[in-house]
């Protein structure tokens, strides 16, 4: 991005605006006005909330503060505040409906379109202002990640199509990869559309570790399952367990036990649980008890950047697992290009150095660490974005989810949660520090 020239930056600018509200439209689309409206359950908001509130941030942040202008609708931006109604509030909020939804995000639209064309992007606006379009199609991009998840909770016939991801899988893969110990450099400083959180770079020192080859599979996570993990307090967290005991869970979110078979719900389908897929769908806590039944722990967060962008061959950290290029279909499962994760060892063009694979796409991964800010952090463009959720109430995932668009994903991005979320498209991968006779 930092490359482009100023016309091929508006043009780029241009594309992702456009290509970012055509997957708006198709999530938006694909259901009728009554699934719109509906709140398909109290962990999500209306979809036609999120709709108008793509539109509602995109007026604040492009056409009131970078371009100056006046308000369109100053009478919603309570109503699309997300700090002023909970997600379970939102249905009961005299809110736009569909038709009204969609006229208010295309005249907001236009509006960023007229002023891409005027907007100053050279010198230091470059950074202000590339940044807020950039930021902008980040945030309209998670938002229909949001919107993939309520899809995902919705009852009804499938309403999404897509093709299947590769199926092919390197069956000779060894189950974990070594990551020597040393300083890296975690975080960036110069990637353009990095977001507050992710920023600065700084130089972190990795203890020596062993990561899981690819994220814990539906098959690995029935052993668990088998083995009685679900009613083995030994396993949990007290948190954890006083949260598996109130819920009652037994199983991932959208399992269900049939006889022998374990079926699952994926956005209308019903299927066997395939054992090849990473798993998906389940809690920070349920990863944290099967990584202990398992003999491991999680991954802390500068672990698993490590490991997704250290090159040892050079030394420096890469944007990507597989280097600097824009993530593309040969390096990982991204963009809502297909509907679920692909097999556990695929993708063997997206392979980190260390040997590890799928860290991007997939599944977004749990790490044990809690969300807090980078050594020299600033807010940056508003408090709201970031630094009022650092804090333990937060768990970090990394890498996304075959939900999360390219532009919304790096090997630097910062996702965080509840530990008990499981609506997400979260699953995980285990670590272990060596044990006394592997070290020298
Ligand atoms: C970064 C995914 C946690 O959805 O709550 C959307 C992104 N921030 N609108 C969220 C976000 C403001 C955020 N996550
Ligand atoms: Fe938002």
């Amino acid at each position: 991005l930092a490359d482009l020239g100023i016309a091929d930056l508006r043009a780029h600018v241009a594309e992702e605006l456009a290509r970012t509200r055509q997957r708006s439209a198709v999530l938006t689309e694909a259901v009728d006005d009554g699934d719109l409206i509906k709140q398909h359950s109290p962990l999500m908001s209306p979809l036609v909330w999120d709709l108008a509130h793509i539109g509602s941030q995109e007026e604040l942040w492009l056409v009131r503060d970078v371009g100056g202008a006046p308000a369109i609708r100053p009478d919603i931006d309570d109503l699309y505040d997300a700090f002023q109604h909970s997600r379970a509030d939102r249905p009961q909020l005299p809110l736009l409906g569909p038709v009204e939804a969609r006229e208010y995000v295309a005249t907001v639209r236009s509006k960023v379109f007229d002023l891409l064309d005027r907007a100053p992007l050279e010198g230091r606006r470059l950074v202000e202002h590339a940044f807020a379009f950039g930021m902008i199609v980040q945030h309209e991009q998670q938002h229909d990640e949001t919107m993939l998840a309520t899809h995902q909770l919705r009852d009804g016939p499938p309403a999404l199509t897509a093709d299947p991801p590769p199926s092919d899988v390197d069956a000779g893969l060894p189950p974990e990869v070594f990551v020597p110990g040393g300083p890296f450099t975690m975080g960036t400083s110069a990637e353009p559309w990095a977001l507050d959180n992710e920023r600065p770079a700084h130089r972190v020192h990795v203890e020596d570790f062993y990561l899981d080859t690819t994220p814990v599979t539906n098959g690995a996570y029935l052993a668990f399952i088998d083995a009685g993990g679900y009613d083995d307090p030994r396993w949990w967290s007290d948190g954890g367990w006083a949260y598996r005991q109130r819920t009652g869970m037994r199983a991932p979110r959208f399992w269900w036990h049939d006889g022998e078979r374990w079926l699952r719900r994926r956005f209308g389908h019903v299927e066997p649980v395939p054992p090849g897929e990473p798993v998906v769908h389940v809690s920070f806590h349920e990863a944290e008890a099967y990584a202990a039944w398992a003999g491991k722990r999680l991954p802390t967060e500068a672990e698993w950047e490590k490991a997704a962008r250290f090159d040892p061959a050079t030394g420096r950290s890469r944007r990507y697992p597989w280097g600097d290029d824009e993530p593309g279909p040969e390096h990982a499962n991204l963009s809502q290009r297909h509907l679920r994760p692909a097999p556990a060892g695929a993708y063997p063009g997206g392979v980190a150095p260390c040997g590890a694979r799928q860290l991007i796409g997939d599944v977004w991964e749990w790490t044990a660490t809690d969300f807090a800010p980078y050594p020299g952090f600033s807010a940056f463009p508003y408090r709201e974005y970031s630094e009022v959720f650092f804090g333990p109430d937060y768990k970090v995932l990394r890498g996304g989810s075959f939900g999360t668009d390219a532009a919304a994903c790096r090997g630097t991005f910062r996702n965080w949660d509840y530990p008990i979320r499981r609506q997400i498209f979260a699953g995980f991968r285990c670590a272990r520090t060596p044990r006394r006779e592997e070290r020298d």
